[in-house]
This record gives C-alpha cells, structure tokens and sequence, in this order.
C-alpha cells in the first residue's frame, strides 16, 4: 500500500441530460473519488452543482451499482439474476441475435436509448453506427424537443438563438413552460442579475412551481392552450401596431398571412381558451413589445400537447415581430446546442443505413412490442442503454406487459437495476462519469467541457464506447469505426477547423476542462440584430416555406435517417391546435376523468436517476401528487391521503398534496420515481398517452385526462 495518501484534483463535466452541463472538480484520493464539486472559474455554472449530482460520488459507490454482467435466473421482472462474464455475455447475444436475423431478419432487433449520458462520445449517438451497421429497426427518439426543433427550425433554422447569459441584459423577461430553478438552476443568475436591473419577469404556467415564486408576474394557463395566448399576443401587438415595422419588412417573411391569421385570436376569445383575462392578455402583449430588449425561454413542456408544434411555431414568430432580436439580451432561447460543431455523422454512420429500413418512433414501444401496430418482423428483441423507458414512456402498462414477453430477448446496458433492467435477459454494467472519457456539448450555454477520467472503472463497468466495440467485434465488424479510443473519436467527432472551435484543442481542454465557443461575448452576441436566419429564405418565416415538406423529424434523433417521412400535411402559418384531452374539447372524456395531468420534472431527480438513491428520495419522498384544494374537498381528499389517479389507460397511486398552486382543474404529478419502489408499482406514465403532437412526434404528456380517488387500502383493494 502506498505510504502518503495521493490527492489530485480532476476536472470533469456533469454528465445528465440537463442544460447545465456543469464543470466538475472532482477529488480523488489514493485512487478513490472522495467528492465533487463545481468549477468556481466557470462563467455559466459558477461553482455550484445541483441537489441531483452535489453528492454524485454516492451514485458511483452506491451499493446498488451493477457491477458485473448478469443473466435472468428469475421470471423476467422479479430481479433475479446471476452473475457470468463478458465473454459469456457477449456469446449469448451473438448467438441470439444470429438467430433471430436468420428467421426474421435484423429490423427483429430495436435498440432502445436517449440520454442517459449527454456526453458526444456515450450519449444519444453511440450505439447508432454498430445498429446501422447491424440492420436493425432504426429508433426514432423524439423524447425531448423534437417538435419544438422541427418548429424552430422551421421559423429560425438551425441557429443557437440568443445566449442565455445574455439574459442579463434583457429587460423583459418570459419564462414560458420552464422551471428554471429546478431545471436549469444555472440560468436564474443571469435572471436574477436583470432584475435586479429593473427587468420584468413573466412566468407562464399552470402550476406556482419555485420560478413562478420569484416571478413578477406569474400567469396559470390551461395546459396546452399556449398557442391561444401567442396568437392573442400577436392579435394585440398587430392591431396596436406595436411591431417594428422595418426588422418586418427587411428580416421576416408572411407578416401580410399572419396579420390575417391572428385576427381569429381576440384576447376574449382566447381568455376563454387560455383562463387568462383579455386585460391580462393585452398587458403581456403590450409590456412584452414595447420593453426591449424583450426574450422568451420555452421549456419542453410548451411541446407537449396536440398542437406543440404549432405552440413553438408561434412563439418563435414573436420576436421576429417586435425586433428582438435587434439588440443583446432579445429575442427567444430554445436549445443553443446548434453552435457547437459537432460531426454528427462520424457517431451515426448514416451511410450504412440500407435503403428501405424500418423506422419505429420510441413512444410507440408499448404498443409495438405488444404487436397492436402489426409489424413485419415483430419485435424479437430489445437492446437498451442509456435509457428507463419502465418509467419514461408513455401507456406504462403496455411496455411492462411487453418486457414481460418470453420470447423477446432483453438486454439493458445500465449502472442500475432498473425498473427496466429487471425485465432484462442480460444486464451489462455501465460506468459512471467518472470512471470514463468524454466531451461535452451544452444544450444551456455556449461552453464546450472535456470529462476526464477521474478514476478506473469499478468492478467490470464500461464506457458505452467500449460497450459498442465489444459487440462490434462479437459481431464480426472490423471496420476502424471500432478501432479508434476514445480521445480519437472525440477529435473526429467536432469540426475543430470551424470558426466556433477557433484557438480551441483538446490539450487547451485537458488543461482548462472547458472553453467558450467563438461565437462573440454574451455583451455583444446579436446574431440576428440583422436578420441573418438560417431558414431557405434567409429570413424569419412567419410563413414556412418548409411547411411544404410536410411534418418531419430531425435526423439527429433517428440515427441520421432522412428516409422519410409521412407526408403529413403541416399549417404554413402558425395555429392553435387544440388539446386532445381537456373538459373544453372532449366533454365525453371529461365526463369520466374531468381532471388534465401533467408531470413535469422533479426537482431532486434526473429523470428517472436518483429516483433510487438515498438522499435524493429523501428529498422527494414518496410519489406525490399535487391537487387544487377544491378538487380535494370535491373528493375528500386530504393533504397527504393515499390516492389513485387513473384513466382508461391504467392507474397509479400517490401521496396527495394539497395546494393552491396548482390550478383548479389540474393534478400534478412529477416525473422520475421508480416503479418498484412505489405502493402500487405504477408511475404517472401509466396513464400518459402515445399519440404525438402535431409536429417532430413530440410527445404529449400535458394532453391527458384523469380521475383522482382516494385509494382503497391495500387488503381491500381487488
Ligand atoms: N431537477 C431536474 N432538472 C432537470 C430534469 C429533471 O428531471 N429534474 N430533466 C432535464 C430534462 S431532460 C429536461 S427536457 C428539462 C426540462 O425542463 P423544463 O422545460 O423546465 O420542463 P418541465 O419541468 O417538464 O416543465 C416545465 C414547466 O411547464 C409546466 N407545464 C406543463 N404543461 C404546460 C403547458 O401546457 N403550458 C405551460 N405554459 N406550462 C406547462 C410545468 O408545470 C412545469 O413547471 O429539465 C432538465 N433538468
Ligand atoms: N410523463 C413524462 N414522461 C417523460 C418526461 C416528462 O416530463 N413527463 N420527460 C421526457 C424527457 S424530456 C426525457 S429527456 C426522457 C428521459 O428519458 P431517459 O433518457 O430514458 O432518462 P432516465 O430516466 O434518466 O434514464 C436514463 C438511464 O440511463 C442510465 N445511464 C446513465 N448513464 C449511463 C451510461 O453511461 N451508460 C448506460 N448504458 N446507461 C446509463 C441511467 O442509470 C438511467 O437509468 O423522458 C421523457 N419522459
Ligand atoms: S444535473 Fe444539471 S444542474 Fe445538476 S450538476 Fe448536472 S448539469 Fe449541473
Ligand atoms: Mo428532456
């Protein structure tokens, strides 16, 4: 043993799907990570973590790791397994896998993953080339922002928007279905600092969450109605003639169309879609035109009703409208993640796509393994990572009654027995941040971060990358997409000769562990001060001229597959498409389940990580779900009653909170608790429905119907 103890400081990047993507100092100790904490030199994340990763040495020597291969030695579900090797591990898959392709062909085989990890080495990307390479089904991973993508880039193109550290020079601030202290928790500075400046901060809605505390103003809306109030604002701005009439004519395309369009959108009518009063509407509209530099941050949540894309669609327009962009700290923040230069097909490999593969949406895993979409070869496999899709896909009990199919061979790549993982054939172990390599792009600043290993893999986890050049090999594929280590990938993967990565290398990185991309200062990044829009026109489009195409999905979230698509017919102009599910438009469906849900994230989970570790569910305790006080006394639900929320989709059951700061009408119920640890082993997706939103296949969480109960104790219960 070594006599003095060995200390050194390595730096490292969080890894989760979270805009922060926060510099990590971690401290290792003879081998051994003893903690972690922000960088305090970093300008975005400014030292702090986050009450999720503040204690992340917990997740790497939690007890509960999975450690080593294993093999099912149970009913699937029951988290029976044996321990083998990789070896035997990787055999068993070859020899599963061969046969399969042999009696159905490879499309039987559908890989199964989002962002477990975000880094662009392990994350969305990593398995797509061995799957391209292999034939199988091609995924389509429309979990987050697909819509919300497919309108932007339809409005503004691929741009990164406004800098959100430029927030501190905005003047008129509106947070529109994002919860930033709990889900971009290193933004709120920026909003802090203006208003400490004197700017106004608008939160849109439908639940008091810890933002709207801090807001100026908070506006409750019915899920699903953003649309309604965008188009009033646009009505209001219009016919006041509040727009800046040159960024109009010089930068945007369709203003004479969209004038006609929101003639429809009266603040009294759309006060009866929304709940907001025709006062309240015309004051947002007017504050929000005529206080410049004005900016709006969406959230995912705006995406995630029939018309989400519709909603995204009309909120882009509005800066556009008013001149926003004009100046620093206006215009609208979506995903700033289209400025790093990242090389997406040196990860995707969309050449090895054959012609004619089948793609299958991932909301739709339930239903698909279940065979009610009748697909030609059924699903005979399934190989998961990166992803808990037990918990985070819709129509909960479908998926479950799939995993539980005998005949369909499961394996789960996971640093975690799962929801999921118990219903796998094969659990292969999967490293940490800190036992692997990684770069990282941000999709809530504009810094690039290198994750360096900080210490060995424990027991026998890999990297995703590993993970992949052992099935790889296993599967007799010997190209040099395989043979590169990790540190080459990550230079093949980033066009390092762009303008953006300019005086950035990998050495700069290992030293530094991040750098700004070249992109100008959040003083003076304007980039669309004279249009300058990365649509077909050039120009912000009012009218989209890629309406024509149809609806479509991005190929970054289906394995770069362009092969497309539907042909559905898409509004060139921006609309409110009503929800599906809501007592104003299915008064049948409201007769039976009058309440809408919707789960937003939680604030002590990742999703689902740490839906499983100890002081996180300190934190949040037991499943929980939040009712208007006259919805509770309507069914003598009291504050902390055992509950069941339920519709013809399934059932889960939960601890009722009481609160006012829900709106009437609305249960609450937050995302990411595990299946297995909760009373009735069932989570909010149960009763989540797999129909998409109008465009990008987004998903549509905030569109759903429920009935709320007091729960039968359990003896009672059937
Ligand atoms: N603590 C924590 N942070 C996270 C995550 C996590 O799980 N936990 N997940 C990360 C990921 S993957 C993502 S995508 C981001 C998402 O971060 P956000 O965009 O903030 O997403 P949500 O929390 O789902 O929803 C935001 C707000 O939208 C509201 N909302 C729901 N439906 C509607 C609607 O129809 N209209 C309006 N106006 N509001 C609505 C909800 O009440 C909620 O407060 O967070 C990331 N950060
Ligand atoms: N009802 C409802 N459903 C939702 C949402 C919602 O707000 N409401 N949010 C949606 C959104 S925005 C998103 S982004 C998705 C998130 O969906 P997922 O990306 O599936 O998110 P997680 O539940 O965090 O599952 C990630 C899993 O990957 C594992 N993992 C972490 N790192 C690694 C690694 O390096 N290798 C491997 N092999 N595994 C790893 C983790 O242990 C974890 O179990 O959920 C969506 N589902
Ligand atoms: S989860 Fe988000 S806020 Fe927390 S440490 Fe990671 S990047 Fe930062
Ligand atoms: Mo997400």
């Amino acid at each position: 043993m070594a006599s003095a103890s060995e200390r050194t400081v390595v730096r490292a990047a969080c890894p989760h799907d979270c805009p922060d993507t926060c510099a990590m100092l971690v401290t290792v100790e003879d081998g051994r990570a003893v903690a972690v904490r922000g960088d305090p030199e970093h300008p975005f994340t400014r030292g702090g973590l986050c009450v999720k990763v503040n204690n992340y040495e917990k997740r790497v020597y939690s007890p509960d790791r999975v450690l080593h291969p294993l093999k099912r030695s149970g009913p699937k579900g029951t988290g029976q397994f044996e321990r083998f090797s990789w070896d035997e591990a990787v055999e068993m898959i070859r020899d599963r896998w061969t046969g399969i392709i042999g009696k159905y062909g490879p499309t039987a085989i559908l890989p199964y993953s989002y962002l477990g990890t975000e880094g662009i080495l392990n994350g969305l990307n990593v398995g797509d080339a061995f799957f391209n390479r292999l034939g199988a089904t091609i995924s389509e991973r429309t979990f987050c922002d697909s819509g919300s993508c497919t309108a932007y880039f339809m409005t503004i193109g691929p741009s990164p928007g406004m800098d959100p550290e430029s927030f501190k020079h905005s003047k008129y601030i509106i947070l529109w279905a994002c919860n930033t202290i709990s889900t971009n928790l290193h933004h709120w500075p920026f909003i802090a600092e203006a208003k400490s400046k004197g700017a106004k901060l608008v939160v849109i809605d439908p639940v008091k969450t810890r933002t709207a505390r801090e807001a100026d103003w908070h506006i409750p809306i019915r899920p699903g109605t953003d649309a309604a109030l965008a188009m009033a604002m646009m009505n209001v701005i219009i016919s006041e003639d509040l727009i800046d009439r040159e960024y109009v004519e010089n930068y945007t395309e369709g203003f004479e169309e969209l004038r006609e369009r929101v003639q429809a959108y009266s603040p009294e009518r759309v006060a009866d879609i929304t709940g907001i009063s025709p006062q309240d509407i015309r004051t947002l509209a007017r504050e929000y035109a005529t206080t410049q530099p004005s900016v709006i941050r969406i959230g995912v949540a705006i995406e995630r009703h029939a018309g989400g894309g519709q909603t995204v669609r009309a909120a882009a327009c509005l800066p556009a409208l008013v001149g926003a962009w004009r100046r620093v700290g206006g215009g609208i923040l979506q995903l700033p993640i289209w400025a790093f230069p990242v090389k997406w097909e040196t990860l995707m490999r969309p050449d090895w796509i054959k012609p004619g593969t089948r793609v299958l949406n991932q909301w739709r895993l339930g239903p698909a393994l279940l065979d009610e979409d009748q697909l030609d070869p059924p699903i005979k496999s399934s190989f998961v990572y990166n992803s808990n899709p037990a918990v985070v896909v819709p129509e909960q009990d479908k998926v479950i009654r799939g995993l539980e199919r005998e005949d369909l061979f499961t394996v789960v790549s996971e640093q975690f027995l799962t929801d999921t993982a118990r219903y796998a054939d094969i659990v292969l172990p999967a490293t940490t941040q800190l036992e692997q390599f990684d770069i990282m792009f941000s999709w809530g600043h504009l810094y690039l971060s290198l994750n360096q290993k900080a210490i060995e893999p424990l027991g026998e986890a890999v990297p995703n990358t590993e993970l992949f050049r052992r099935l790889a090999r296993t599967m007799g594929f010997d190209d040099r997409q395989w043979q590169r280590r990790d540190e080459e990938i990550a230079l093949d993967a980033l066009d390092w000769a762009s303008p953006a990565l300019q005086g950035i290398t990998m050495d700069l990185l290992k030293e530094k562990g991040w750098a700004r991309l070249n992109v100008g200062t959040p003083d003076t990044y304007v980039p669309h001060a004279a249009g300058n829009f990365l649509t077909p026109s050039g120009k912000c489009e009012f009218k989209a001229s890629m309406a024509a195409n149809g609806n479509f999905v991005l190929p970054l979230f289906r394995q770069g597959s362009n092969e497309f698509q539907a042909g559905e017919p898409v509004d060139a102009l921006p609309t409110y498409i009503p929800p599906r599910e809501s007592p104003a438009t299915n008064a049948r469906l409201a007769a039976k389940y009058p309440l809408n849900v919707i789960s937003p994230k939680s604030h002590a989970f990742l999703n689902s990580c740490y839906g499983n570790l100890p002081a996180q569910l300190h934190h949040a305790g037991e499943q929980v779900v939040l009712v208007n006080p006259r919805d509770a006394i309507a069914r003598n639900i009291g504050e902390g009653s055992a509950v069941r929320i339920f519709n013809d989709r399934g059932s889960f059951e939960a601890i009722a909170k009481v609160s006012a700061e829900v709106m009437q009408g609305l249960v609450v119920a937050p995302l990411g608790y595990w299946r297995d640890l909760s009373r009735a082993k069932a989570t909010v997706n149960a009763l989540s429905p797999s129909a998409y939103a109008d465009l990008g296949r987004a998903p549509t969480f905030s569109d759903t119907l429920v009935q709320v109960t007091i729960a039968q104790p359990a003896a009672a219960a059937e």
